[in-house]
């Protein structure tokens, strides 16, 4: 059965995307750290990410928040990806730190050569393809040591960051995302498959279908989870679940630190702003100000590559009101007063 947390149920998968509806695809590479061939082992490991991807910002936010950066390399792709006149054919990911970004008519300095596999691939599909895999997509986590690809899903990818972290750090870690306490874990499990659904894969799902019905099911739960969330925080509690930033505020993330700046224009999610939600504005300014998370994200990255060829390659400027983004997400006190600007008042 589909771990719905994880990933999308695929039954009927092509007529529902024939019908126009975004399906996303289930990863192929599904081994674990820990694994009798994947020892967890300091400086073994490698990612490979573009920062604009939100599935990526997962695997860099629990890099960054186990303090696993020392023991985790990792390689950042350009954010657009090929386009139709590349010799290898388009929409693929590009390790191209010479690429020059349209936003800032300069080259990203995030944006690094492909370092991970040792064969200086130019493409994210050349490390598949040296599997013998046709997929293409990012996040990657890679054995240095076997020349292998571990993992391809992020879901799996973070939680085997947070089982492993010790044994990754060559010592003590300073926090846990999935905390070994049964009551908390169904917690966790209940957010992260609510989340995943609408919420993550939800935005995708209303930015990236055809058909009307399933863009407006697709707005309608985006909404309805937020404003529960809303509710869930409104009684001060400072994360999802209580007093420790776990797991499901990780996966939150990515998802709410796109939507003001990117998502309610590009995923077409323009019901209302997070800055409209204040209890959820409040979580995602602590969440940002948390040890190591703003430097695992980065908007540029988000508004250059969501905004590419199909924005006609030029990305739209703001916002600027009430500031400018992520600037925004150091003052808590911008959010809305309750029960002002909410789109049900
Ligand atoms: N299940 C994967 C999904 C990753 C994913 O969809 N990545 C996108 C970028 S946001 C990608 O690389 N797509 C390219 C492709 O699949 O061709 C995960 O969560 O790790």
């Amino acid at each position: 059965m589909t771990d719905t947390a994880t990933e999308e149920d695929q039954s009927d998968a092509q007529s529902r995307r024939a019908k126009g509806e975004f399906v996303r695809g289930v990863s192929g590479f599904r081994h674990a750290i820990g694994d009798a061939d994947f020892a967890p082992e300091p400086g073994r490991y490698h990612l490979f990410v573009a920062l604009n991807c939100p599935w990526c910002h997962r695997a860099t936010l629990a890099r960054a928040v186990l303090g696993l950066d020392d023991a985790i390399t990792m390689d950042v792709a350009f954010p657009n990806r090929t386009s139709e006149d590349d010799p290898a054919g388009p929409n693929l990911w590009e390790f191209a730190p010479d690429r020059i970004a349209t936003l800032t008519g300069a080259t990203l300095p995030e944006c690094t050569p492909e370092t991970g596999t040792g064969a200086g691939h130019r493409l994210a599909r050349d490390i598949y393809r040296a599997e013998g895999s046709d997929e293409q997509s990012l996040p990657v986590l890679y054995d240095k040591r076997t020349h292998r690809i571990v993992n391809n899903e992020s879901a799996e990818i973070l939680r085997m960051f947070d089982t492993n972290a010790e044994a990754l750090r060559g010592g003590s870690a300073p926090h846990r995302l999935y905390p070994d306490d049964v009551a908390l874990q169904a917690d966790i499990d209940a957010l992260n498959a609510r989340i995943y659904t609408t919420i993550n894969n939800g935005a995708y799902k209303a930015g990236f279908s055809s058909d009307q019905s399933v863009y407006a099911a697709a707005f309608t739960a985006y909404f309805d989870t937020l404003a529960d969330l809303d509710t869930l925080l409104s009684d001060g509690r400072p994360f999802l679940t209580g007093d420790r930033f776990t797991e499901a505020d990780l996966r939150l993330f990515p998802t709410l630190y796109r939507h003001d700046p990117v998502y309610y224009l590009r995923m077409k999610l323009n019901g209302a702003r997070i800055l409209d939600h204040p209890h959820l504005w409040r979580w995602l300014c602590r969440v940002h100000a948390l040890p190591g998370v703003a430097g695992a994200g980065s908007l540029v990255h988000c508004r250059q590559g969501y905004f590419g060829r199909s924005w006609n390659g030029t990305v739209p400027l703001g916002p600027f009101r009430p500031m400018l983004y992520p600037d925004a997400y150091d003052h808590p006190d911008l959010a809305s007063p309750i029960g002002k600007n909410r789109p049900d008042t």
